[in-house]
């Protein structure tokens, strides 16, 4: 399986209740490389561009006024498989329907707040990190043990 990259965000719920050592630690934990992290409050702009799928839903409002409310733990993760493989880490949209152990089934109650998020694919991945991180804010290396976290 190739390597490849995706986007994860601790949300302001996630930041303000104080999860973020929790959720960053079970990606961590799992075995997949941590290759960008910043702290930043969302402006308007950055969060109807990275839901805009969702433009026409009714929960959109709501959903930017929630993501611009406070500061976002921005990250990226690198790992074989590691796009699905944290959706797995995350659970179902709605947290009551997330499996325990999941970030969401063992810390969220609520669908719109839920926590974190993660790209749904390899488009949204290649978009979604476009759209948050400037080239030169991620950074390409070897942990020392990898050979320990994947066959080679
Ligand atoms: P994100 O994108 O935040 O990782 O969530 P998901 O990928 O799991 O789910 P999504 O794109 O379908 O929804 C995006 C975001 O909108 C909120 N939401 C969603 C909401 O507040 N009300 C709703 O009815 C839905 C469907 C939650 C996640």
């Amino acid at each position: 399986m190739a390597e490849e990259r995706t986007f994860i965000a601790v949300k302001p719920d996630g930041v303000q209740r104080g999860l973020v050592a929790d959720i960053l630690g079970r990606f961590e934990r799992k075995g997949f490389k941590l290759v960008g992290l910043k702290l930043l409050t969302p402006s308007r702009s950055l969060a109807e561009q990275h839901y805009g799928i969702h433009r026409e839903r009714p929960f959109f409002p709501g959903l930017v006024g929630f993501i611009t409310s406070g500061p976002v733990v921005a990250m990226v993760w690198e790992g074989a498989g590691v796009i699905a493989g944290a959706r797995v880490l995350i659970g179902a949209t709605k947290p009551l329907e997330a499996a325990p152990g999941t970030i969401r089934g063992d810390l969220a109650m609520d669908i719109g707040r839920n926590v974190v998020h993660g790209s749904d694919g390899p488009e949204s991945a290649r978009f979604e990190i476009g759209l948050w991180f400037h080239p030169e804010e991620l950074s390409s290396w070897e942990p020392a043990d990898q050979g320990w976290r994947r066959q080679a």
